[in-house]
């Protein structure tokens, strides 16, 4: 072993690397992980990590940051907020998007995304593109390009007046991603379903924050799930079910993965910690905690933890969409404003992390190796930054979280780093807390205070997505579709033409 000291050395903390808990020290170098081992030489820098936990850094892949959203409205946090919020909590990797918009170009809204990011994130971060206009031109130009700097995952809408696309569309966008390598994430719930039930709900004047639960039904994101399946399925490409709130979701999803579908599927603490009765607080209080799809119940909530235990679900992620309480935000017509005005999307950058060691490592849901997986390994696998980042190995970016388990915590929104004003968590009990963040060598958070600069964050061009080591495992119910190979020649004769 080399005797030249490291930059950082993390001491005799509980190592959590690769399905192994070592008692082991992690030396780093140019902001590597340069060694994994007892009794390594000192680091310019020592930190005594005995009695704590080390795991790699969280990676966040599904966050709003310095967005507009459908309705056009501004999220609160910009990139420095929101990176300084995820670092406070364990997080070390976000992946936000870059959202086209109607009538927008692709390159010049990744530009845009990009310079803001630049300027701001002091963690490391890259991009998905939300997709709203699948033209010929964007599919066979701009989106290939995307793909090619590093953007190798797309997010469409099956709902939103403004974002939806339809099935003719999905499809193309879906077997674009099949040529170009990249992963299609889905917003999956039934545009038709949610406008009818909405306005109904209207116009019998049920306005208040909790129809907005009711008008989302989860019949809605069932069906639409069911059917991007479908879609998945009928050209044999991958496709990845963003912010799953339904059990029957979770089962439906679970059902078709033992047929083979190459169906994958995330959820968020939204869909843990919170229940529709949430949204039905005093005055426009539940407006607070109104997300689509919506948080639904205790039955809905078990069925996550299952699905999160049995590898139904891959990733666990906070889409973090913060909107004040106020004109900006939730309350764009102050009083008056009903469900359908509210910008929709809760805060979680800094507390999603916290919340699943506390409720689902320390009481036993999940073991350290499944809550890290949840929370980091899965994301960069499946979003192309695997093993750079997610995983403590030697050659990684050392990107890591010392967590102290006996830390309690009643959480507070003035303790919180983002700029939304509030939290849907006020009040609970949090056990287990990350008192060191590491993000590549560099200590960005200790004991409380930031220490990272603005700019300071790289950007992560992606690689391929890799869906292997989450892939259904073979069952005797996965049956071959006898026409899957001829649309496949289809397909091929398609791209050589293009
Ligand atoms: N729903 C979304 O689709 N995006 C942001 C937040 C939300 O609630
Ligand atoms: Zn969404
Ligand atoms: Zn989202």
């Amino acid at each position: 072993m080399s005797e030249e000291r490291f930059d950082l050395t993390v001491r005799n903390g509980r190592v959590v690397s690769e399905g192994q808990v070592l008692l082991a020290d992690v030396g780093v170098r140019q902001g590597v992980i340069a060694a994994i081992g007892e009794g390594l030489v000192p680091g310019v820098r020592d930190v005594d990590a005995r009695g704590r936990w080390v795991l790699p850094g969280g990676v966040d892949s599904h966050c709003h940051i310095e967005q507009f959203s459908g309705m056009g409205v501004m999220g609160a946090d910009d990139f420095y907020s929101a990176t300084v919020s995820a670092a406070f909590g364990g997080t070390t990797t976000v992946i936000p998007f870059a959202a086209q918009h109607r009538g927008m170009k692709i390159p010049a809204v990744l530009e845009d995304y990009a310079r803001r990011a630049r300027e701001k994130a002091v963690i490391d971060y890259g991009f998905h593109l939300i997709l709203t206009n699948p033209d010929e031109d964007t599919l066979s130009r701009d989106l290939p390009q995307a793909i090619h700097d590093g953007i190798t995952s797309i997010k469409v809408y099956m709902t939103y007046d403004r974002m939806k696309l339809d099935d003719h569309q999905l499809l193309d966008v879906l077997a674009m991603a099949q040529r170009e390598g990249a992963l299609v994430m889905v917003h999956a719930e039934n545009h038709d379903m949610i406008k009818w039930l909405a306005q109904k709900l209207v116009d019998s004047g049920h306005t208040r924050p909790k129809y907005h639960a009711i008008a989302h039904d989860p019949l809605a994101e069932t069906e639409a799930t069911n059917r991007a399946i479908a879609l998945g399925r009928l050209i044999d490409t991958p496709i990845l079910i963003v912010h799953v709130a339904g059990g029957e979701t979770v089962d439906l999803i679970r059902h078709a993965r033992t047929l083979g579908a190459k169906v994958f599927a995330e959820s968020c603490p939204q869909y843990l910690f919170l229940t529709a009765e949430d949204l039905d607080r005093t005055g426009l209080e539940g407006a607070k905690f109104c997300c689509s799809p919506p948080p639904r119940d205790g039955a809905s909530q078990e069925a996550i933890w299952r699905g999160f235990q049995d590898g139904t679900l891959v990733t666990y992620s906070s889409d973090h969409a913060p909107y004040r309480f106020d004109e900006t935000g939730k309350l764009p017509k102050g009083e008056k404003t009903t469900f359908k005005d509210m910008a929709n999307g809760v805060p979680g950058l800094e507390l999603r992390v916290p919340l699943l060691f506390s409720e689902g490592f320390l009481k036993g849901r999940l073991d350290i190796h499944q809550f890290v997986e949840l929370t980091a390994t899965n994301h960069a696998r499946m979003y192309g930054i695997f093993p750079r980042k997610g995983v403590i190995r030697v050659g990684s970016d050392a990107d890591l979280a010392i967590w102290d388990e006996d830390r309690e915590t009643v959480v507070r929104h003035e303790m919180l780093h983002d700029q939304v004003g509030y939290t849907p968590y006020e009040g609970r009990l949090v056990r287990g807390w990350p008192t060191v963040v590491v993000s590549r060598g560099r200590i960005v958070v200790e004991d409380g205070m930031l220490h990272a600069a603005r700019g300071t964050g790289k950007y992560l061009a992606r690689g391929t997505p890799d869906v292997s080591r989450n892939a259904p495992a073979p069952s005797e119910r996965m049956h071959e579709r006898p026409q899957a190979g001829f649309i496949q020649s289809l397909l091929r004769r398609d791209a050589k033409a293009a």
